[in-house]
């Protein structure tokens, strides 16, 4: 698999705004935010899409969502709430193929998303 603009900010070849680091998973704002608090979290070891998750992927996954909710509540968000969510190819409107959990907070998101 090609070098993804991930892949350059987990090794710092791009600069980005971190929050959350450990020895699976990174977690950075979004450049483009779409809500006060917009945060990636991305596994540091590459993976294109959910559809090539594979069972061994487990424990790798639930240390996205664990990152994300540990943050979301660090942050004061857990009462409010907030919104996690995986896109995934075209119709799910992915553009980068590295796997991310957005964490979006700090406003109430309308549903059904656009
Ligand atoms: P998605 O559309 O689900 O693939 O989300 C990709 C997100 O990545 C999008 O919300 C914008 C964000 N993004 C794209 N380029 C950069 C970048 O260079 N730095 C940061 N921090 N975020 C980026």
């Amino acid at each position: 698999m090609s070098k993804t603009l991930f892949d350059k900010i987990i090794s710092r070849e791009i600069a980005a705004d971190i929050v959350h680091e450990d020895e699976h998973v990174l977690g950075f704002r979004d450049i483009n935010p779409q809500a006060p608090v917009h945060v990636l979290f991305i596994p540091k070891r590459p993976i294109a899409t959910l559809n090539d998750l594979t069972p061994d992927d487990a424990e790798l996954t639930g240390r996205l969502v664990l990152a994300a909710a540990a943050f979301a509540k660090a942050q004061g968000f857990a009462e409010d709430g907030y919104r996690t969510v995986f896109n995934c190819n075209r119709d799910g409107g992915q553009s980068v193929h590295h796997i991310h959990l957005h964490l979006l907070a700090g406003r109430r998101l309308a549903w059904p998303p656009g």
